[in-house]
């Protein structure tokens, strides 16, 4: 098997708080959420993005896109539900090509709050305090279970995005292509934290 990443004590993800969480007055409780793992916040911005800079964030690749499509099918064969009757087509990818387009455009409803968080094991960590992208399948005590329900069976028939509070990155390819749209090298801060040495270090 393939090492997951070479160090992952020193690990960066990216971290959105999407509309639906700047709106709701959530940055707080998402920020304090990492940071009371003892991950470290790295970067920080309020940004209003363009359709444009959404797009090209998020993956462009048919495997990713029916991946998309696929999440949404998952819930409605639990429910027997027929996708063509509620979205139109049987068709995960065109599923996926319509869920992207709601993406995008959610993405830009509102300001967003831009993260780089470092730590031990910092993707899978902010992945794990996130919780399932589904909020309906999201377990309680993570940040999408906390503060939503919503699931396909819901927004997939008004036509819109499903509104989970966060973006994470999944891989470390992730991590680096996120970091690197959103943020410049200045924008990203190397600083000791206190707690780290109670933490980590070998007493
Ligand atoms: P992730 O955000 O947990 O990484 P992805 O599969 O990368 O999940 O999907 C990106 C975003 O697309 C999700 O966070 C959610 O807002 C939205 N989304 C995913 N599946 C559906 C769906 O079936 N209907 C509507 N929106 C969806
Ligand atoms: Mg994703």
């Amino acid at each position: 098997m393939q090492p997951k990443k070479k160090n992952p004590s020193i690990e960066r993800s990216f971290v959105l708080v999407k509309p639906d969480g700047v709106q709701r007055g959530l940055i707080g409780e998402v920020i304090s959420r990492l940071e009371s793992r003892g991950l470290k916040v790295i970067g920080l911005k309020m940004v209003r993005p363009s359709l444009e800079h959404v797009d090209s964030h998020y993956p462009q690749d048919e495997a990713w896109i029916e991946r998309l499509g696929h999440k949404g099918f998952t819930v409605f064969e639990e429910y027997g539900i027929d996708p063509k009757e509620y979205m139109g087509t049987n068709d995960k990818k065109e599923a996926g090509k319509m869920v992207r387009k709601w993406l995008v455009d959610y993405l830009t409803e509102a300001p967003v709050v831009a993260m780089v968080i470092e730590g031990v094991h910092a993707i899978d960590m902010v992945r794990k305090i996130a919780g399932n992208t589904l909020p309906s399948k999201a377990d309680i005590g993570t940040i999408r279970g906390d503060y939503s329900v919503d699931s396909p069976a819901a927004a997939n028939l008004e036509g819109r995005a499903i509104k989970n509070i966060m973006h994470a990155s999944e891989t470390p390819q992730e991590a680096e292509h996120e970091i690197a749209h959103w943020f410049a090298q200045e924008e990203i801060f190397e600083y000791p934290l206190a707690h780290h040495a109670a933490m980590y270090s070998k007493l």
